[in-house]
């Protein structure tokens, strides 16, 4: 498998699930902006999308959509219960946060990337976010993770909150994600990760 990243992005999370479950795989370095990989290839031939993460199986197949490539990881190795079985109803919980945190914090935030984003629209994208990270802080309250156990959705909310100090957002105002993020980033598959991602050649 290659999976085809850009550092610090989303694909930080399925990054993180393939060192989690001790997948063997290869990274590939993608520059999101010439979107040349550090194969050689032009992205848009692997994912005509143009964004990362993208998956390249053995069989030639590629899956693109952060959780559907995480949910694809998990299923690989069942039994280290990264995602409930499928077809239970933990199953359609763990859906229903990969789908909020896609929907709400991830798409969400991606506004405020955009240096030309006018001051207005900041604050009315802003305000939103913080209504959906102070329902993430409640909902965390005292558990260590989203689902009791660490999961797939903690890969992609510990990624995702990564990005509040891009935006300046200071993450002490929600305590509970606030120990939720050092938590997560204390664990050696997370740690592996990023490291392995700044230790990557640009492209
Ligand atoms: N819906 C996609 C969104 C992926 C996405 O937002 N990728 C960003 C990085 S986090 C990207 O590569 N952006 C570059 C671009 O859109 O050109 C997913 O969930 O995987």
């Amino acid at each position: 498998m290659k999976l085809y990243f850009a550092p610090n992005a989303c694909s930080l999370a399925p990054h993180i699930i393939l060192r989690e479950l001790g997948l063997p795989f290869e990274l590939v370095r993608v520059n999101n902006q010439s979107k040349r990989c550090a194969d050689g290839r032009d992205f848009r031939s692997i994912n005509p999308k143009g964004y990362v993460a993208a998956l390249l199986l053995d069989n030639g197949e590629v899956l693109t959509e952060g959780p559907a490539i995480l949910q694809y990881l998990a299923d690989l190795r069942p039994e280290a219960g990264l995602a409930p079985a499928n077809g239970s109803w933990e199953r359609s919980r763990l859906q229903e946060l990969l789908n909020f945190i896609s929907a709400e914090i991830h798409a969400g935030s991606a506004p405020l990337f955009n240096a030309e984003l006018p001051e207005a629209a900041r604050v009315i994208f802003g305000d939103k976010l913080f209504k959906r990270l102070g329902y993430l802080n409640e909902l965390l309250g005292s558990n260590d993770y989203l689902q009791g156990a660490f999961s797939i959705a903690d890969a992609y909310l510990f990624t995702v909150l990564g990005w509040l100090l891009v935006f300046a957002i200071d993450i002490a105002q929600w305590p509970a994600l606030a120990g939720y993020v050092e938590r997560v980033a204390a664990r050696p598959a997370v740690q592996a990760a990023v490291h392995a991602e700044h230790a990557s050649a640009p492209v």
